[in-house]
């Protein structure tokens, strides 16, 4: 675990699936799932993302002016979920699968900070495919050492957590050159549905 500032931590498993296991998953995942282009609204404008993307999970989930409905797990999602659980003693009820078709795909840099996380959310991201650049930026640009440059690669498992996701925006920026696909699925706990507002126990 590497703390990044003082409520914020990464951790940053390289090697978390084999290559093996890696090569078997993205290909099973780039067959099954439901790959859409879905448009979202960011800074006011609807534009269509620039990545292919699916998603599990038993409640609606809103972000970036979308709202994915309810889809169930696959087995082979169900049984990722639970060796990440397991992995990270914690339980996710959310997965958003991305699909980077080359380096021209990418995100932008954002914080999952929907009221529906909660306050520090616990986040974790599976990588498989080409490796890419995942970029950490402090919110507080004159924060020292607000910048870190993490190469996620196939088969590695991110986790973040702490107050990385109120303090802290990332991205996974386009890149040049000739790149291939990359999948990256990211497990989230969500507390409701959109629009939950937390209860009288919970400090926000
Ligand atoms: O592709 C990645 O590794 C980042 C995904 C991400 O930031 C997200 O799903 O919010």
């Amino acid at each position: 675990m590497e703390k990044i500032s003082r409520n914020a931590w990464i951790s940053y498993e390289k090697e978390w699936l084999t290559t093996q296991e890696a090569d078997s998953i993205m290909q099973k995942l780039l067959q099954q799932e439901d790959w859409e282009q879905r448009n979202i609204v960011a800074l006011g404008k609807e534009r269509t993302q620039p990545r292919l993307m699916s998603w599990a999970g038993n409640i609606p989930y809103r972000y970036s002016g979308q709202t994915l409905p309810p889809k169930h797990f696959s087995s082979l999602l169900e049984t990722l979920k639970h060796r990440i659980e397991e992995y990270c003693n914690h339980t996710f009820n959310h997965i958003v699968l991305n699909r980077y078709r080359d380096g021209r795909d990418h995100m932008s840099a954002h914080a999952d900070n929907e009221p529906e996380l909660g306050k520090n959310p616990l986040i974790a991201a599976l990588s498989l495919g080409v490796p890419r650049r995942f970029m950490l930026r402090h919110k507080n640009k004159k924060f020292k050492g607000g910048k870190k440059k993490i190469v996620l690669h196939h088969g590695s498992l991110l986790i973040m957590g702490g107050d990385i996701q109120h303090r802290w925006r990332h991205s996974v920026p386009a890149t040049g050159g000739p790149t291939g696909e990359r999948i990256n699925l990211t497990l989230r706990w969500l507390r409701g549905p959109p629009g939950w507002i937390g209860d009288s126990t919970e400090k926000k």
